[in-house]
């Protein structure tokens, strides 16, 4: 099974999959002069890929390949950064619009819970427009990557939803 680990650079992505003692597979360089790196983890049949989006939103071809056959997104938002919330909510719809990930089911971490102006998981649901996303299956988890909190109860929701599509 394929998952998707995606968010602006710098939001907390890699202190996650390592918090999760999860193993650093292959890191692909596709095209490193403009900085796409992506970096695959392996947990059991579970493969997790993972890039940093936002300043090349534009290039969503080169993403193409890798939203086939993808069950589940994680989208990582660094709550405390309230300047880039904007470009963080145009990359998440952008994704979520796409034709190959019309049927994924979105998993939220609202992350840097820990730093005094994190916002809130309904202030990050209203600012990331969720729901204006229509019959789509998505849920927000606070957690703080530093110390490990709410990752396992974010994952638990998605594996949930994703068995019971099966
Ligand atoms: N305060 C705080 N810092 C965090 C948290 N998660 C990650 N960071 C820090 O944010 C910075 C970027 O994290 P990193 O995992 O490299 O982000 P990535 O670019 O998304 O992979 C690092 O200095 C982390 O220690 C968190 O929950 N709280
Ligand atoms: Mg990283």
């Amino acid at each position: 099974m394929r998952l998707l680990m995606i968010g602006l650079q710098a939001v907390g992505k890699t202190t996650i999959l390592y918090k999760l003692n999860l193993q650093l597979g292959e890191v692909a360089t596709p095209i490193p002069t403009i900085g796409f790196n992506v970096e695959t983890f392996e947990y059991k049949n579970i493969s997790f890929t993972v890039w940093d989006v936002g300043y090349q939103s534009i290039i969503i071809s080169l993403w193409k390949p890798y939203f086939k056959d993808t069950k589940g997104l994680i989208f990582v938002v660094d709550c405390n950064d309230h300047e880039r919330i904007e470009l963080a909510a145009e990359a998440l719809k952008m994704v979520m619009e796409d034709d190959e990930m019309r049927d994924v089911v979105l998993l939220v971490l609202a992350n840097k819970q820990d730093l005094p102006e994190a916002m809130t998981v309904s202030e990050l649901t209203d600012r990331l427009g969720l729901h204006t996303l229509r019959g789509r299956q998505w849920f927000v988890q606070p957690t703080c990557a530093v110390q490990g909190s709410g990752l396992y109860e974010g994952l638990d929701w998605l594996s949930d939803q994703l068995s019971k599509q099966q």
